[in-house]
Order: C-alpha cells, then sequence, then structure tokens
C-alpha cells in the first residue's frame, strides 16, 4: 500500500482521506487532533463511520518508517506555502507534492521552490465539513492532475489512477496551467462579487450586477489572451469567456461561493491567489485592469475590519 499524506484536514482534504483509506495508508496533517472517527456522507445519501489516522504537524516523527509517495497539500491558497514549510523537515526533498488550491499563487512558487516532483491538481468535487467529526460529499465532479511543466507525466497518470480507483475520477493531462487559469477567470468574476454583496451566485444575472460582471471579464479577457489561456469552448476571446461564466453562475446558481463563505466566517479570503495574479498579469503587460483593482481594494478593505 501506498502512503499518502495530507496536509490541511478541510472538506477536501478529508474527502480524500475517506476516499483513500481503503486502498492506500493516509495521514491527515493540521495542526490540531481531529475525532478518530470520522462520518463521510456520500452524495446518494449514505453514511459511514470510518478511522482517519490523523496527526498534528507537531507530533509528526523526523524520521518517519514509511516515507509518503504523496504530500498533498489541501490548505487554503495563501497558507499552502507555511504549511509545507511546517513538514520539510520530516520529508525528503524529492517527495511528490499534489497541490490542490484554487487560483495560481501557491502552484508556480511552490513548483519553482520545491526540489522533487510537484504536481497541480484542480476540482470539481464537492465538499463541505458537518463539524468536527464529518464531511458531506455533495456532489460527484472530476479531477484533473498534471504539473506546470509537463514533466511528470507518469506520476500525474499513477495519481489519477489511484484517485479513480479510490472513487474520484481523475485524468492525467498536459494542459494543467491553463485549466488552473481558466477556473481561475471564472472565480474572477463571479467570487468577490458575491463576497462583497452577500449574495448567491444566482443572483448576479440581476441588473445590479450583471453590468459588473461584463466589465470584470472584459479585463480578465484580455490578460487571459496575453497570458495564452485560450478562450473555453473554442469560443472567441471575451464572448467565451463570458459565456462561460454566465453557464457556472447558472449551475451554481444557489450556491454560496466560496469567498462569500470566508467573509461571513471572517476568515482571509483566497482574493491574493484569484485577483493577485490577474492584477499581476496586467501590471506585467500593461492592460487595464482598474475593475480588478477595484474589486480587490474593496475586498480588502472588508477582510481589515473583521
Ligand atoms: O468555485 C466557486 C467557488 O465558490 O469558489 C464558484 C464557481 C464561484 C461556485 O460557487
Amino acid at each position: 500500500m501506498t502512503t499518502h499524506w495530507i496536509l490541511g484536514p478541510g472538506a477536501i482534504g478529508r474527502l480524500l482521506a475517506h476516499s483513500l483509506s481503503p486502498i492506500a495508508t493516509t495521514t491527515l496533517l493540521g495542526r490540531r487532533a481531529l475525532p478518530p472517527r470520522q462520518m463521510l456522507t456520500t452524495p446518494e445519501g449514505e453514511q459511514y463511520w470510518q478511522p482517519l489516522n490523523s496527526l498534528t504537524i507537531a507530533q509528526l516523527p523526523s524520521n518517519t518508517p514509511k516515507p509518503p509517495a504523496f504530500v498533498h497539500i489541501t490548505t487554503k491558497a495563501m497558507a499552502a506555502e507555511s504549511a509545507l514549510a511546517g513538514i520539510t523537515d520530516c520529508i525528503s526533498p524529492t517527495t511528490p507534492l499534489v497541490l490542490w488550491q484554487n487560483g495560481f499563487l501557491a502552484q508556480p512558487r511552490i513548483t519553482q521552490a520545491w526540489p522533487g516532483p510537484v504536481l497541480c491538481a484542480t476540482t470539481t468535487e464537492g465538499a463541505y465539513l458537518t463539524g468536527d467529526d464529518g464531511v458531506m460529499h455533495a456532489g460527484r465532479g472530476h479531477t484533473f492532475v498534471g504539473d506546470l511543466h509537463d514533466q511528470y507525466g507518469a506520476l500525474a497518470e499513477e495519481l489519477a489512477q489511484t484517485l479513480t480507483q479510490a472513487g474520484l475520477a481523475a485524468t492525467k493531462v498536459c494542459d494543467i496551467r491553463q485549466r488552473l487559469w481558466q477556473k481561475l477567470a471564472v472565480n474572477a468574476a463571479i467570487n468577490p462579487l458575491v463576497a462583497l454583496n452577500d449574495v448567491r451566485n444566482g443572483e448576479l444575472r440581476g441588473e445590479a450586477y450583471a453590468g459588473h460582471v461584463v466589465a470584470v471579464v472584459k479585463e480578465v479577457a484580455a490578460i487571459m489572451l496575453a497570458e495564452g489561456i485560450a478562450p473555453p469552448n473554442d469560443g472567441n476571446g471575451e464572448d467565451a469567456w463570458l459565456a462561460l461564466v454566465w453557464q457556472v453562475v447558472e449551475n451554481t446558481a444557489n450556491n454560496k461561493a466560496s469567498m462569500l463563505q470566508d467573509v461571513e466566517a471572517k476568515r482571509p479570503t483566497e482574493r491574493g491567489a484569484i485577483l493577485g495574479p490577474l492584477i499581476g498579469s496586467a501590471h506585467r503587460h500593461g492592460l487595464a485592469c482598474e475593475v480588478l483593482k477595484g474589486l480587490d481594494d474593496e475586498m480588502a478593505e472588508l477582510e481589515a475590519s473583521f
């Protein structure tokens, strides 16, 4: 059995631990210990209690008898680097990492800094915590796995097969950078606006917000072109990006977006990982980003008031 460490016991971390446990040795790592028995509720409503092995980072031995084959980092984007720094003394620098973050902040930085292979995963699996001892697998999705320089195809294939065997359908891809930016583009058009206005995703279709969505997408489409990120569905520039955003708004109309959930809980949001790379790219390419910058400033002000 291969060994998987999962750093960050949030919803995706626990879903991974539950799913991988029957076929691999898994350890969930976090700042505090979790109740040893954890419940998984499946999208079909079935409930399973499972003992999940969890350790605090302080409890990790520096010389582990079974070194991990993969370390999954499932923290929020802005916490990924410090979480990794907390365990580097306990793993070989050639250990493969798997980054599950939103946005495009942790991925290029850790890929550059880590001597071993760094895979990135982007998933549409839906999951949320139901308490300290439970996770709800709210909807089945798909996970794409690859690395930013398309160097570790065999490892990405191995991971995709393991995830699929664990019940989380996954595919190895050569264009993970493209997919991460595409997700970021959609997140940038939805997340800050719903978080600032305290509305569900579907409300963006209304007169009060739709013009703002269009203005964000206009800037995002120009940035994507400069970054060499193809418009979705073989479409044409701005129209294709806008169509994708409206499609996601439609499909997630009743969702309370992750950034709104963070604001409600007065937690730091992922604005730095979502708006940050877009604004940085606009500056590098001499493109307009007043609308994105405005959203970032408003989000910063909101977070400062927590
Ligand atoms: O991914 C999302 C999020 O909540 O972060 C969107 C697409 C906005 C759906 O809610």
